[in-house]
């Protein structure tokens, strides 16, 4: 992409980040999932690792998923319909995190099998962005996830979180390990997104990614 079209396609999705978004329904069992008439971006990634803050900050709407510093907030598959609600351009599912070892057991086992049902499972499931913590980079649970994922072909694209906890030279380090991994596997998309939600960095470039993944 020239650098003409890379701005073009960040003011696009710039644009239809600023328009009308709303949280559509929580589903916390597959057969609650809303009909499967938009395309879908999923935010997957480990218990605090971000997610709900990204979504937020991606929609510029603070409190629109809930955030929290405990790990285990997100414990539903929760929809938001951005564009005309009547006709969404596409929807954004916040998912719970996977690899909170304190949560109780039962709960791990529910949510692992929400997790990877849906991910496996959605025909309308454009693209996982699968989030990595920029202080600890990939771990096994990421592994796994990400083993599963190559495994369904459901294409996926890291992004690294909370960039702003690190310094520039770990943020390199950690980026350069990263790219290594995402060579490796299949279904990953090439390229790596660095984020602060707390900063704003990376946000407009991921709204332009999130747009990329309907075509
Ligand atoms: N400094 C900093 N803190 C962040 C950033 N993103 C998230 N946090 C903090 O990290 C904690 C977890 O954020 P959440 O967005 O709730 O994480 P989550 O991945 O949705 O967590 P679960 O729903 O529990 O899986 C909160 O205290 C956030 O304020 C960031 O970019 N920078
Ligand atoms: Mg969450």
């Amino acid at each position: 992409m020239s650098e003409d079209e890379q701005f073009e396609a960040i003011e696009t999705a710039r644009k239809i980040f600023a328009g009308p978004i709303a949280f559509l329904k929580s589903a916390p069992d597959l057969k609650f999932l809303p009909d499967p008439v938009a395309k879908e971006v999923a935010f997957a990634g480990r218990s605090n690792v971000g997610k709900s803050s990204l979504l937020n900050a991606l929609t510029n709407r603070n409190g629109l998923a809930r955030t929290s510093n405990t790990p285990g907030r997100t414990q539903e598959l929760n929809f938001f319909d951005v564009g005309d609600p009547a006709q969404p351009l596409l929807r954004l599912v916040d998912m719970p995190g996977y690899g909170y070892a304190r949560a109780p057991k039962d709960m791990v086992r529910k949510w692992r099998f929400l997790i990877n049902d849906y991910l496996r499972g959605r025909a309308v499931l454009k693209r996982t962005l699968l989030l990595i913590d920029s202080r600890h980079g990939i771990k096994e649970v990421d592994h796994d996830i990400m083993k599963m994922l190559d495994d369904a072909a459901v294409s996926y694209r890291i992004v690294l979180t909370k960039a702003d906890k690190v310094k520039a030279s770990e943020l390199a380090a950690v980026a350069d390990r990263t790219m290594q991994e995402i060579r490796k596997r299949p279904a990953a998309h090439p390229d790596l997104l660095m984020t602060s939600s707390e900063k704003g960095m990376g946000i407009p470039e991921l709204r332009a990614a999130v747009i990329d993944a309907l075509d």
